[in-house]
């Protein structure tokens, strides 16, 4: 049985719960507290960066929401969520690298400074200003592309969508004016149609 250790509050998790469910692979969610629960012997073994999501699958351990989605689009997925030919497999993974850095760097840090700083934060976060930047730069790469595009990456939905859902669907929580996106705004709702969707809270 896959086991998926998630967070309550955790987009990272959101991503990887919500690609199970649209593959309606059967797994189960083991939810760990934020805090010293990430720093025990045991956690540390699965995520050496003792952080969430980890998924346990095959024997393995796999850490980071990029790696988690790329083991599950390869292992349940075939050909359609992440392909092997070069082109198209780049082509998926360049939204994985902005739904890592200006994403990951912009929306989800500036959530957890606006809603959920804990004490362990100080060193780790950015400033708002840095962040907002990146916001607008992740958020107008995707708006470019979704102006004419139904879909970020190969004319269908990819881990591209999965990588890259969660947090702009967060732009409540993190302050965002959503009006000069609309074209995300109206992939979001392709995103919310697709089977087995299942929302994150605070969307
Ligand atoms: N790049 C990692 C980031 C993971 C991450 O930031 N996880 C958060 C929850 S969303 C976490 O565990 N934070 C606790 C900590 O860093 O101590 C990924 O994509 O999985």
């Amino acid at each position: 049985m896959i086991r998926l250790y998630t967070g309550a509050r955790s987009g990272n998790s959101h991503k990887i719960a919500l690609f199970l469910s649209v593959l309606g692979v059967p797994h189960e969610t083991v939810e760990i507290p934020y805090g010293p629960e990430l720093r025990t012997p045991e956690f540390l073994a699965k995520n050496p960066r003792g952080q969430v999501p980890v998924l346990e699958a095959d024997g393995k351990c796999i850490w980071d929401s990029m790696a988690i989605l790329v083991y599950i689009a390869r292992a349940h997925g075939g050909e359609k969520w992440l392909p092997l030919d070069p082109a198209g497999m780049a082509e998926v993974m360049q939204w994985l690298a902005l739904a890592e850095n200006e994403l990951l760097f912009g929306i989800a840090q500036a959530r957890i400074m606006l809603r959920y700083r804990g004490p362990e934060d100080e060193l780790v976060f950015l400033d708002m200003k840095r962040a907002r930047f990146l916001i607008q730069r992740g958020l107008t790469a995707m708006e470019r592309r979704l102006a004419s595009h139904e879909w970020l990456a190969l004319g269908r939905p990819t881990i591209a969508e999965m990588a890259c859902y969660t947090y702009p669907a967060l732009n409540a929580e993190a302050e965002i004016d959503m009006t000069p996106y609309p074209a995300i705004r109206a992939w979001m709702d392709r995103v919310r149609a697709l089977p087995g969707f299942i929302p994150m809270i605070g969307t």
